[in-house]
Formats: structure tokens, sequence, C-alpha cells
């Protein structure tokens, strides 16, 4: 009685703690097959005393049937076990996210392949620059109250005899000296993209922005390259029926400056809840400045240019009816996807 009790338990542990169907199946052998100890005790019935024979026979099975039920519930449990790390081959398959670039981004590609049309090429300028570059070459000089218009972030940090303090470039404006000094010699046909930073929120007006800034300079350069180049662009980036106008207004590194407006391509140019007046504003632009030139070390009389600069955000929500360009930023994928 007592071999049978332990030969019992012994197989029970041995099933339980099968870790795989291979090391089970082994088991099967060893516990039930003809060799096996049970089938041996079974074997030996015979030789025990005729009073006790009848209740070990009884006992023997009562043990067989009840291995062979925990026998094959261990392998219900390691076949489900192994089903579910199995990858089923046939099973549909997940329909993959795809990511797209960001709006801006997308904007940026687009502008520079159009003005790469026009022989612009693609420059980069710093964001974080010296007061030289984003006022003082641009015939702005230090206290100069036209500085208020762009509300600079200034960056706290030692400043530099000739070039003053450090700032977050309110403008691409920078880059049209930097470009000057590195050309020396005209023609220069630029597109200056980057990041630019005011302090700025609402609407309209976001403290991080983009701006394209084109520098066109060459001899005899006129007002009437500067507004072919606007219709060019306008139509290209916007559509065919979409026309530009120049309205006068001031910068201090341009003569004359201008406003480049566009009309609106929700009312067609008629006047609407959007535009008011049927006209949306894009940017500045003007003929650069003699001072200008001059500070990137261009003789004026020889070489006349003009230059512009738009906001991206804008000009992108020019295009898409965006009522807030702050949606930009705010990294709503709901939003995003749309485009
Ligand atoms: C300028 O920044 C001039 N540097 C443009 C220029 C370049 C004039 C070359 C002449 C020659 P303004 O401050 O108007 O100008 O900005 C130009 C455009 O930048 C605006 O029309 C607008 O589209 C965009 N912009 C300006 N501030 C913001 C802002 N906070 N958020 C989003 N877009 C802005």
């Amino acid at each position: 009685m007592d071999n049978i009790k332990k030969l019992r338990e012994e197989a029970e542990t041995k099933i339980l703690s099968a870790q795989n169907l291979e090391d089970l199946n082994k088991l099967y052998i060893e516990i039930f097959g003809k060799n096996s100890a049970l089938a041996n005790l079974t074997k030996n019935l015979s030789s025990l005393p005729p009073e006790s024979r009848r209740q070990a026979g009884a006992n023997i099975n009562q043990a067989k049937q009840d291995l062979e039920k925990l026998y094959q519930t261990k392998r219900v449990s390691l076949v489900t076990n192994r089903k579910s790390t199995q990858i089923d081959v046939t099973a549909p398959g997940k329909k993959q996210q795809l990511g797209h670039l960001h709006l801006v981004s997308q904007a940026i590609e687009e502008i520079v392949e159009i003005f790469s049309k026009l022989g612009f090429s693609l420059q980069s300028y710093p964001e974080v620059d010296w007061d030289w570059y984003a006022f003082e070459a641009l015939n702005m000089p230090k206290g100069h109250p036209a500085r208020d218009d762009w509300e600079t972030f200034f960056v706290d940090a030692p400043q530099n005899p000739k070039y003053g303090r450090q700032v977050l470039t309110p403008h691409t404006s920078n880059g049209q000296v930097r470009e000057m000094e590195a050309v020396k010699t005209p023609p220069i046909r630029m597109i200056n993209i980057s990041r630019c930073y005011r302090r700025q929120i609402d609407v309209s007006h976001t403290p991080m922005f983009h701006q394209f800034e084109g520098l066109l300079v060459d001899k005899k350069v006129s007002i009437t390259d500067l507004k072919g180049t606007f219709d060019f662009f306008t139509k290209t980036f916007f559509g065919p029926n979409r026309i530009t106008r120049l309205r006068p207004h001031h910068f201090r590194f341009t003569e004359p400056s201008f406003e480049v407006d566009v009309t609106c391509g929700v009312c067609a140019g008629r006047g609407c809840r959007l535009c008011k007046e049927g006209w949306l504003e894009l940017g500045g632009s003007g003929m650069v400045h003699p001072k200008v030139l001059e500070a990137g070390k261009i003789d004026p009389k020889t070489y006349t240019g003009f230059a512009f600069g738009w906001g991206i955000e804008r000009t992108i929500a020019m295009k898409t009816e965006l009522p807030d360009i702050r949606l930009l930023y705010q990294n709503d994928i709901r939003f995003l996807e749309q485009f």
C-alpha cells in the first residue's frame, strides 16, 4: 500500500513539473509503459497474500486512472500555452499607422521647390544671432524705436564689442547681410528658411514660428522683378486664380517697402468673414536699402536688389483656411493627420 502511495506521489510530481510537451511525452512511457513501476506492481499482485490482493489491485487501478487524468490535464495546459506564444501566419495583418511630414515641413519643401525653379538656393543662417545681423546692419541703430516691432527675446550672455548682444532671431532678415558677406560679389538669389521667435501669442501669432526670406541682388533689379516673383509663387502655391498686390509700408531695411497681399481663397477677392476686404496679408518686402548693401560690402551704385520675408504658418493658414495657427503646435494627432 505504501509502495503505491509513494509511486503515485512521485509520478504526480514529475507530471506537474514537465515544462513542455516533449518532456511530458517522455514521461508517458516511464509512468504507464510496460516496464514502468506501476506495471511491475500489477505483475507482482499474484505474489501477495490472497486477502490483501484484491485491495492492492483496486488501489493500483485507482492510481493509474488518477495519473492518466492528471496527465491529460497537464497536456491540455501545455498545448494551450504553446498556441498563445506561436505566430499564426494565416491571421489577417494589422494595418500599420503611417506617419507623414508635419504641415510646416510639407510647406517648407513646397516653398523651396517653387523658388528653386526661379534660381533661388536654400541657405541656412543662425537662429541665435548677434544684434548686428538682426538689427544694426539692417539700418536699425541701437535704441531705434523700429526695433520694438520685433518684440525680441535677448540671450543672457556676454556681449561682443562689435556685434553686440545675442538674440533669438525675430526674423530671417538676419540672413541678408550674412549672405552678402558669404557671396561677396552678386548675383545673389537666396532663400533663408528658419525658426523665428517673438514675445507674441494669439490666433495669428506664435512665440516660435517660421519665416522664409528671399534676397535677390544683381545689376538692374527692379520692383517689376519683385512683383513677378510674387505672382509666380502665389499662382504655383495657392492656385492659378490668386493674384497679389503690393501695399506701401515701412521697413528700415527696404526702400521702398511693401506689404504683399494675396486675394482670399474663400471669396476670390470679393470680401468675406475671413479676409474682410478680399485680401490676405502674406508678408513684408521691398527694395534692399542702400545702407544694408553697404553693411554687406556691396556697392549700391552698381547693384540693387529686393528682399521679402513671409511667415510660413500664416501662408499655410491662408491655403488651408486654418482659423488659428496655434493648432499647428498643439500636437493633436486628430488635427495633424488631416493633412
Ligand atoms: C518682417 O519680419 C520683415 N523682416 C519682413 C521683410 C523681409 C520685409 C525683407 C522686407 C524685406 P513682419 O514683422 O511683418 O516683417 O513679419 C513678416 C511675416 O512674418 C508676417 O507677415 C507674418 O506672416 C509672420 N509673422 C510675424 N510674427 C509672427 C508670429 N508671432 N507668429 C507667426 N507669424 C508671424
